[in-house]
């Protein structure tokens, strides 16, 4: 890949994880919905993305907000129906806006009719064959089938009251029990994922993040687990229920559909740590681009923030395909938290962004992170997270930070809807933190982002498909792409600063060294460089 204009565009893009039920309510209901996002591409566009991710949106009973799909062809009332996806559509395009839709292909709602007729239908029936049901262990088959858990908590199986009236057959779900798992040995689950690719491709959508993407396919006998000491909401590589080989027959299929779309991006989630394992997702014919949940997962710690970038760009270039990058999402929390929380959280998150946005490949921005949101701690009585209940309430779940944007206003719900009983609290303080507010102070969270982002749109040097590391103390990270220097000092003295123009900084300098928690944008200078060696070019 060589330069960014001759690459696909989501290659080099900015995406924007929309969370719809938080990002904006048009119609006073408390919920965010789709003519909420309408209304709001203008700012979508004044910050300066290219292309959005809607998290699911098609009908759902919304058991997981919307991961639990009843129909993955229309859109629920909830967000507005077909006729609110098909405004967006034009809307977004209108506005050299890409949309991205979630595909959940890993389970349907309980809800959905493929599973209502499996449960009137009865053990041994084709309808049966299409999720996976199996006779329980025990006495009277009254144990689940294998020893696997949800991963919101509980027992991966749940039992089924057969059509005679007792009890019966149990079906496997590895999150919520509304969410019961495919059989992706049975071709008519293919056959109507493809309809449903086609469905939205068709409306004009750019191409989708695929849910649980190392999912779907099932290790044949469905073996018990070895032992089970993976935490709620996370598993690790060798889980026999996730990764198996043929989920990869799935994934070229999906491709080979795609493909006739030929501007259309697919983005898996892919929880797969070692490298070689995951970019295997990323092969020609596979995925074009993957999550790499690595970033997400470092501290705000030098030597770790390094070797998460080194291992994603490792294996990115296995494939030779864009890296991407990712600080927050719907699942993970939101960074600033993370980082430590307060100022210095904030310091951090700014700073991250800085590292993240300098980097080769694609980026991805969650709702919120423009603002410098931070996690927010809920009541107990407000929680909806499935893992709250199904972890016995031990385990709070995510929504902490799918709390809804604070647009305007001094009082929640800070302009996100008319109706001050939004489906979750807004924190008082939020006051300080709205868009409102912060568009008019040149030196808030989202002027430094709107900043950033145009440095990152408009300069040739953000051009780089490579990273060289330069010379740093041990507790910061100094890299070039391009002929981009980022600077980050994650320690606890002044950093000086590489040779270079200084293009932005996410904080003041202080005597011209760069603080901790502080990233630096510089150029390189050409002009001293050419008079060491004047022979050097500039790298792509
Ligand atoms: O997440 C899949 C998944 O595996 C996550 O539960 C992950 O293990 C965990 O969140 C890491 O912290 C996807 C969606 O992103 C999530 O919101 C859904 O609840 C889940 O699928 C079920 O569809």
């Amino acid at each position: 890949m060589d330069r960014v204009e001759d690459r696909p565009w989501w290659a080099h893009a900015v995406f924007y994880q929309v969370y719809p039920r938080s990002f904006a309510d048009s119609n006073g209901d408390g919920v965010g919905d789709l003519d909420g996002v309408v209304a709001r591409l203008d700012y979508l566009k004044l910050l300066g993305v290219d292309a959005l991710w809607l998290n699911p949106v098609t009908v759902s009973p919304m058991a997981d907000h919307g991961y639990d799909v009843a129909d993955p062809r229309d859109i629920d009332p909830l967000f507005g129906g077909l006729a609110a996806a098909e405004r967006l559509i034009a809307e977004a395009h209108r506005r050299g806006i890409k949309i991205t839709m979630d595909l959940v292909p890993n389970h349907t709602s309980s809800q959905h009719q493929w599973f209502q007729a499996a449960l009137a239908a009865g053990p041994g029936s084709a309808a049966r064959d299409r999720y996976i049901f199996r006779g329980g262990r025990g006495p009277r088959g009254s144990k689940p089938p294998n020893n696997w858990e949800s991963v919101f908590g509980g027992p991966a199986w749940t039992r089924v009251v057969e059509p005679d009236g007792n009890p019966g057959q149990w079906y496997l779900h590895l999150f919520d029990a509304e969410q019961p798992d495919l059989n992706w040995d049975n071709p008519e689950v293919f056959d109507d994922l493809e309809k449903t690719l086609r469905f939205w491709l068709e409306r004009g959508v750019d191409g989708f993040r695929i849910d649980v993407a190392h999912g779907m396919a099932k290790p044949p006998g469905l073996p018990d687990m070895e032992s089970v000491d993976n935490r709620l909401l996370r598993h690790k590589d060798r889980d026999p229920r996730f990764n198996h080989p043929n989920v990869h027959a799935i994934h070229r299929h999906i491709r080979a559909v795609v493909n006739d779309y030929p501007d259309a991006v697919t983005i898996g989630e892919i929880w797969v740590h070692d490298n070689t394992r995951w970019a295997e997702y990323l092969r020609p014919d596979e995925l074009h681009l993957g999550f790499n949940f690595r970033l997400a997962q470092a501290e705000f710690d030098a030597d770790e923030l390094r070797d998460a970038i080194e291992n994603t760009l490792a294996a990115a270039s296995i494939e030779d395909v864009p890296p991407t990058w990712t600080v927050a999402n719907h699942d993970v929390g939101r960074e600033v938290t993370r980082y430590g929380g307060g100022q210095v959280g904030l310091d951090r998150a700014r700073a991250m962004a800085m590292v993240m946005l300098a980097l080769p490949g694609a980026a991805f921005i969650y709702n919120g992170q423009e603002l410098g949101l931070p996690d927010v701690d809920l009541p107990d009585e407000v929680l909806q997270d499935p893992t709250w209940e199904r972890s016995g309430h031990t385990e709070r779940g995510r929504d902490g930070c799918r709390v809804p944007l604070p647009w305007s206003g001094d009082t929640p719900p800070f302009g996100f809807s008319s109706s001050s009983d939004t489906w979750l609290p807004m924190p008082a303080e939020w006051a300080a933190l709205t868009v409102e507010k912060q568009l008019r102070d040149s030196e808030s969270t989202l002027s430094f982002f709107r900043r950033i982002l145009q440095l990152r749109r408009a300069r040739s040097e953000f051009s780089g498909s490579r990273i060289d590391w330069l010379p740093s103390p041990r507790d910061a990270l100094i890299f070039r792409s391009g002929d981009l220097i980022c600077a980050l000092n994650a320690g606890h003295r002044p950093l000086t600063l590489p040779d270079g123009e200084l293009l932005v900084a996410s904080a003041d300098l202080a005597d011209g060294k760069l603080p901790p928690n502080t990233a630096a944008w510089l150029t390189l200078c050409w002009s001293s460089i050419r008079r060491l060696c004047p022979t050097a070019r500039p790298m792509r």
